[in-house]
C-alpha cells in the first residue's frame, strides 16, 4: 500500500517538509478554497502539484472534490455542476491525478461533539457522545420532531444535561458541532444550519439515492474514459443525523454504489473509522468482500462505548478500539496480492492514518480538528511496521 498523508495546503500548521519526515510518499489534499460546483482549473492544479513535488512527493489523490449541496438535493443547478464536476476531472486527470474521493452527506461532514476528550494515557482525540448530540439537537437547535430519532432513555438524559448547561456548555456544544460543517465554523449559526436542514425537509433515504445514482450515472462513464477511480467516503458516523438521511453507512449501501454503475471507476473509500462506529460493520468480512472496488484506504480505530446505533464513540489509538486493525491489514494485504496476481495496474493503493489522537506537542500546536501531526506520525508509523510485517517473506535457504 502506497502511504499517504492529507495536507490541508499552503494554510495547514503541519508543512510538507515535516510530512516528508514521516516516511510519506504521497499527498491527499484539495483546492479548498474553490467553492463545491466550481470548476477547478487546470492551472491552480498544476500549481499545488508542483508545490508538492518540490517537496519529494507526489499529488495521489484528491480529497475531495466536493459535491454540491444542489447536486445532493437535486436542485434546478444540478445539470451544470455535473458538467463542472467533470471538467475538473478533465483538468486533474491532464495533471496526472486520477484518484478522486468525494462524499455525499448531506449537510454535516463530519460530527463529533468533543474536539480534545481526555483519554487515561493524557491524549486527547474525538469523541461523539449521543446525549450531547440529542441535548443540542432537543435543547438548541429545538428542531421539530427530533424526540421521535432517540431512544426514550437518551432523550431523559440530554433533558437532564440541558438543564444544567450554561451559556458556554451550549456555546461550546455549538461549535464543535458545527466544526463538522464545510467551510469555516465562524460563517455558520443555528439559523443557516436550521435553513439547510429545509432543503432536505422532503427528501429521504430513497430520494437521495436517487440523486446519488443520476450523480454517477453522469459523471462516471467520463471518470472511466479518463483513467480515473472515484471513491465515495462512507457517512461519519454511519446513521442519520438531525433528521438527515444517510445512505453509505452500512456494507449494503456501499454495494449498492458500485453495483448501481458497475465500473472500475466506481468505487469506495474503506473509511475504518467512519464504518466502524456500527457493530454490523464487520470491517475485515466487508473488506474481503468490497476489495476489488476499494481505491483508497483510511485507518482509524473507533472505541463503541455502548455499542448502539445511534451510539457513542470516541478516536482511539490506530490500534486500539473496536476494530481489529491487524485483521483489517490482512485482509487489505490479502487484496493487494490478489491484484498483483491478476496483473492489475492499480494494486498499490493509497492509504492514510485517518486522524490521530493530540499525543506530546500536538497539544500545543494549532492543527484541523482530528490531524495532529505527531498523533498521525505514530499511528502511521505503528501501520507501516504492522503492513511491513504482513507482507514480509522469509528468505529462502
Ligand atoms: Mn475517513
Amino acid at each position: 500500500m502506497r502511504q499517504t498523508w492529507r495536507w490541508f495546503g499552503p494554510e495547514d500548521n503541519v508543512t510538507l517538509p515535516e510530512i516528508r519526515q514521516a516516511g510519506v510518499e504521497g499527498i491527499v489534499t484539495a483546492l479548498y478554497h474553490i467553492p463545491p460546483g466550481d470548476v477547478w482549473p487546470r492551472d491552480a492544479i498544476r500549481a499545488r502539484r508542483e508545490v508538492i513535488e518540490a517537496a519529494g512527493m507526489t499529488w495521489d489523490v484528491v480529497e475531495s472534490l466536493p459535491v454540491s449541496e444542489d447536486i445532493r438535493t437535486g436542485a434546478p443547478a444540478a445539470a451544470q455542476h455535473f458538467a463542472h464536476w467533470i471538467t475538473s476531472l478533465e483538468n486533474l486527470a491532464a495533471e496526472g491525478i486520477k484518484i478522486i474521493c468525494y462524499n455525499f452527506m448531506p449537510v454535516l461532514d463530519w460530527t463529533r461533539t468533543d474536539l480534545a476528550a481526555p483519554m487515561a494515557s493524557g491524549a486527547t482525540a474525538l469523541r461523539f457522545d449521543l446525549v450531547d448530540f440529542a441535548a443540542f439537537d432537543l435543547f438548541v437547535l429545538k428542531r421539530e420532531g427530533a424526540v421521535a430519532d432517540y431512544p426514550n432513555d437518551v432523550v431523559a438524559k440530554a433533558r437532564e444535561r440541558a438543564e444544567h448547561h450554561s451559556d458556554a456548555d451550549r456555546a461550546r456544544l455549538t461549535r464543535n458541532i458545527l466544526a463538522g460543517l464545510p467551510g469555516a465554523v465562524e460563517r455558520w449559526t443555528l439559523d443557516s444550519l436550521r435553513e439547510r436542514l429545509t432543503r432536505y425537509a422532503h427528501i429521504d433515504a430513497e430520494r437521495l439515492r436517487a440523486h446519488l445514482q443520476g450523480f454517477v450515472q453522469a459523471v462516471v462513464p467520463a471518470a472511466e474514459r479518463l483513467g480515473m477511480r472515484l471513491c465515495c467516503h462512507p457517512d461519519d458516523p454511519p446513521w442519520p443525523l438531525l433528521g438527515l438521511p444517510r445512505i453509505m453507512s452500512t456494507e449494503a449501501d456501499l454495494n449498492w454504489l458500485v453495483t448501481t454503475v458497475p465500473s472500475p471507476a466506481n468505487g469506495v473509500t474503506f473509511c475504518t473509522g467512519s464504518l466502524g462506529a456500527r457493530p454490523d460493520n464487520e470491517l475485515a468480512k466487508m473488506l474481503q468482500r468490497l476489495g476489488p472496488h476499494i481505491h483508497f484506504y483510511h485507518f482509524r480505530n473507533v472505541r463503541m462505548e455502548d455499542g448502539g446505533v445511534p451510539g457513542s464513540f470516541h478516536e482511539d489509538e490506530h490500534f486500539g478500539g473496536s476494530t481489529d486493525m491487524v485483521a483489517v491489514l490482512k485482509a487489505a494485504v490479502a487484496e493487494q496480492m490478489r491484484r498483483q496476481s491478476e496483473g492489475r495496474a492499480d494494486w498499490n493503493i493509497p492509504m492514510r492514518p485517518d486522524h490521530g489522537q493530540n499525543i506530546l506537542d500536538d497539544h500545543h500546536r494549532k492543527s484541523a480538528p482530528g490531524y495532529p501531526a505527531i498523533g498521525r506520525l505514530k499511528g502511521l508509523a505503528e501501520l507501516r511496521g504492522a503492513m511491513l510485517a504482513l507482507c514480509h517473506e522469509p528468505p529462502q535457504d
